[in-house]
């Protein structure tokens, strides 16, 4: 397949409720959609799922399109490629930028799919014809409201809650949502608060029957967590460390995690997340699929992954209600009892982009044809 034009579009929508974390507080999201056209007509859909800041990971919302505009895209233009495991080889010598590949390669593999009238879920071999759903729960400082927006999820199936924590906002927190849902499954993610001089606190979690503990220290810190996986008995779990399958090669190495959250975004795309599927399924590692609140074109990258035989826990795709008044595409992907339905017979990615409700959110446009 060769791709002749690429456009990217910046795109906002309001949250329908503001998310804080250990690091952030976001009342919209802002993510680059890529669409490319192939020589043959045919078209793609892809969503680069990096944050507007910083905080979460180096890579941003502007850092994408100016990787895209710069260097991924010209890279790509025009080169002929047979096969999804070719596009990222295109990308050559362009380091690190995992989400801004993320989009292009997802786009492209949307179009891939389409022209060989096969769905995404289906290409990359999934077999679950329902995903597990949870929900990833901000910071709210009132724990009344907790407990209402927990009931809420529960009332409508959700298969497990986490929740963000953060120095000041932990022990006392989870201990209190653990004592009013003695069963819930229920992890919580510090997006990298603390540090080893935090480890009394993090051992304390050991006691509240947690399925996991999410990214507690540094991102760039995979020592660290292995000495303190060492301390603890509920499973470590990385997200922000992991950026490729050779990261996750080196974690499982030396013991710093014993779960692994997949998000293709950050990983560089959907073809290296399904790598590091394979790479933890041979060994049962359980992995989950992650979520960056991704409009419809990267939810259904995730949904289509998810349904991977691996992917053993509930993960943090939730229905597109959860997180947006109208999304960006049709069908909306919404759970049902917990699980969201998983698309083999629609080919590529199986939802498609309303351009009208797309351009009235774009903010900047940009064509490789122009
Ligand atoms: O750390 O998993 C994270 C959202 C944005 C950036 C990082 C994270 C998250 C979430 C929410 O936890 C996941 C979602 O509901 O999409
Ligand atoms: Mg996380």
């Amino acid at each position: 397949m060769r791709i002749s034009q690429v456009e990217l579009r910046k795109v906002s929508l309001p949250l329908v409720r503001p998310f804080r974390t250990s690091s952030s507080y976001r009342q919209s999201i802002t993510h680059v959609l890529v669409r490319v056209q192939a020589e043959s007509g045919q078209v793609g859909w892809g969503e680069c799922s990096a944050p507007v800041d910083p905080y979460y990971c180096a890579e941003t919302t502007g850092t994408c399109w100016h990787i895209l505009k710069e260097f991924l895209v010209p890279s790509l233009l025009e080169q002929d490629w047979r096969e999804p495991g070719e596009i990222a080889p295109l990308f050559g010598p362009i380091k690190g930028n995992r989400f801004a590949r993320a989009g292009l390669e997802m786009a492209c593999i949307d179009a891939w799919c389409r022209e060989n009238g096969l769905s995404v879920a289906r290409w990359l071999g999934g077999i679950r014809a329902r995903i597990e759903s949870g929900v990833s729960l901000g910071i709210e400082t009132d724990l009344g409201r907790l407990f209402a927006i927990i009931d809420q999820h529960l009332a409508e199936g959700y298969a497990r809650i986490k929740l963000k924590i953060a120095p000041g906002h932990d022990l006392n927190l989870v201990r209190s949502v653990r004592s009013a849902y003695p069963s819930l499954k229920l992890q919580v993610d510090a997006n990298s608060a603390y540090t080893l001089t935090d480890t009394n606190t993090l051992r304390q979690l050991d006691d509240l029957q947690l399925l996991l503990i999410e990214q507690p220290l540094g991102d760039d810190d995979l020592i660290d967590h292995a000495e303190l996986q060492k301390q603890l008995v509920t499973p470590l779990c990385l997200d922000e460390s992991l950026h490729s399958l050779d990261d996750v090669r080196k974690a499982l190495q030396i013991q710093a995690c014993r779960v692994v959250n997949i998000k293709p975004g950050r990983v560089g795309g959907l073809v290296e997340a399904r790598r590091i599927h394979d790479y933890c399924q041979a060994r049962t590692i359980p992995v989950w699929c992650g979520g960056m609140h991704e409009f419809g074109i990267g939810r259904a990258a995730n949904v289509a992954l998810a349904s991977l035989p691996g992917f053993s826990l509930p993960g943090d795709v939730s229905g597109s209600s959860k997180y947006f008044e109208h999304d960006l595409v049709t069908p909306a992907i919404e759970a049902e009892r917990g699980t969201i339905f998983v698309y083999y017979e629609q080919p590529g990615l199986g939802v498609e982009p309303q351009l009208d409700r797309i351009e009235h959110h774009t903010t900047a446009f940009w064509s490789s044809a122009s």
